[in-house]
């Protein structure tokens, strides 16, 4: 297994479509284990294909406490969404440090391959749901600061560039690439 690097907004590459997995092979697998790896090493509760700048319908997720219940979603649709929404507060790997609310169906199906490339449907509720919305998301190349207003999206923009041009002469004084 290998950690991946994850892209940070405003990346442009953050707003590629991507594209369906072909098929569940070796290669697939491999980039599965990946993700997860790069996930949990973050201390995320989720990673879209899309944050490591591989543009297929992949998503990793695992809400649980222990952190030992993965879950692997391939070519994901959500098939049914609630009506009733409720407001989150969110955050994301690709967007450092930035919590803020959106608003999201309470509830939602998804239907998926699992890791082995089965199908499965998922019915969820609660961080589960919102979680699986922010993911399919990225797949569709957006980013939560885009429910913001452009006031907020403009401020954080401004923020995360300040934060990554001094990250960038921090590395190079390391002699760092
Ligand atoms: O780790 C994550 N936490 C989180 C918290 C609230 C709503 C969504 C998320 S997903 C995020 C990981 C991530 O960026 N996935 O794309
Ligand atoms: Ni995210």
């Amino acid at each position: 297994m290998a950690k991946r690097t994850i892209l940070s907004y405003p990346d442009p590459r953050l707003h590629t479509v991507a594209k369906p997995v072909q098929g569940v092979d070796a290669r697939i697998k491999t980039l599965v284990a990946d993700m997860l790896e790069t996930m949990y090493d973050a201390n995320g509760i989720g990673l879209a294909a899309t944050q490591i700048d591989v543009h297929e319908r992949l998503v990793v997720i695992d809400v649980s406490e222990d952190r030992d219940k993965p879950i692997v979603l391939i070519n994901p649709e959500i098939v049914w969404a609630s009506d009733d929404k409720v407001l989150n507060e969110e955050g994301c790997l690709s967007v450092p440090g930035i919590y803020d609310g959106v608003e999201r169906s309470t509830s939602v199906r998804v239907t998926a391959l699992d890791g082995e490339g089965e199908p499965q449907t998922i019915e969820a509720e609660g961080l589960l749901a919102v979680c699986i919305q922010h993911e399919l998301d990225h797949l569709l190349g957006k980013v939560f600061v885009e429910y913001l207003s452009p006031l907020k999206r403009n401020r954080i923009k401004s923020k995360l560039l300040k934060q990554q041009r001094e990250d960038q002469k921090l590395d190079q004084r390391e002699g760092r690439r």
